[in-house]
């Protein structure tokens, strides 16, 4: 089988979700390593939002990662991200929704940006405040909402899916600003969310992210090709940073 391409940073969540389902399913995978803000011309035809992940399987190109992570599904069945009957699907799918929206919007575009991107990217002033008030508010409400269904041991559904790497990998990127959920506080959270970092199919991708999101931008194709990613030979970086259309303004 040939190598699916992913374009796009591990350092970035949704780009991890796809990694990790790609390791899960045994599907061989090189990836461009760019930041989405430093994508060229090719970049903004291909992924009409500037977003990363991008898929690219032969002729067929794909943007969003719940949309990738669907046709991964249909394309290479086995094993399946999905419970077996419809509620649990459905549920999956909700988390996988929830994850990428409302956690999205806070632990990535409010924390992450806040702490991280806004100023290695932008040269912003890195705003304390703005997480704080982010960790006191959406956050804790995350949390609570997290705890409510969160699983008493093990996986949400049996085995480890959809859901639990959506809702997974957005926690490293709050780690990468120095947080970590109270495990006495969310418990189950706390044990369901240390239960799928565990697994291998994330362990990788975890590595490589955890590198560079130290790493400045221009170096990412070196560092990331010293970790042992396959890189794959034609990149879409540029130098210049440009916002994308959906980028939040900070
Ligand atoms: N719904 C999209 C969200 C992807 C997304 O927001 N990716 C971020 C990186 S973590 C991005 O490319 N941001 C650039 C921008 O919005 O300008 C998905 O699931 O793929």
């Amino acid at each position: 089988m040939d190598a699916v391409k992913i374009i796009g940073a591990p350092v970035s969540p949704y780009v991890r979700k796809i990694l990790a389902i790609l390791r899960l399913k045994d599907v061989p995978f090189e990836i461009d390593p760019i930041v989405p803000f430093f994508g060229d011309d090719d970049f903004s035809v291909l992924s009409p939002l500037r977003r990363i992940p991008l898929l690219i399987d032969g002729d067929v190109v794909i943007a969003d990662s719940s949309v990738i992570a669907q046709y991964l599904e249909e394309t290479r069945p086995e094993p399946s991200i999905l419970p077996a009957n419809p509620a649990d699907r459905a549920q999956a799918r909700w988390l996988e929704e929830y994850a990428d929206t409302r956690m999205g919007d806070v632990f990535i575009w409010r924390c992450f940006n806040a702490v991280v991107v806004n100023p290695s990217v932008w040269g912003g002033e890195r705003d304390l405040n703005a997480f704080q008030e982010a960790l006191a508010g959406p956050v804790a409400e995350i949390m609570d909402y997290l705890e409510s269904v969160a699983p008493k041991d093990g996986y949400l559904f049996s085995t480890i899916g959809l859901a639990d790497i959506s809702i997974a990998v957005m926690f490293r990127n709050m780690r990468y600003c120095r947080w970590t959920p109270d495990a006495s506080r969310w418990p189950k959270t706390a044990r369901w969310l240390a239960t799928v970092e565990e697994n291998s199919a994330l362990s990788a991708a975890n590595e490589w992210a955890d590198t560079l999101v130290k790493t400045p931008v221009a170096d990412h194709r070196v560092r990331a090709r010293q970790l042992g990613v396959p890189i794959s030979e034609r990149t879409m970086f540029d130098l210049v940073p440009r916002r994308g259309p959906m980028t939040p303004a900070s």
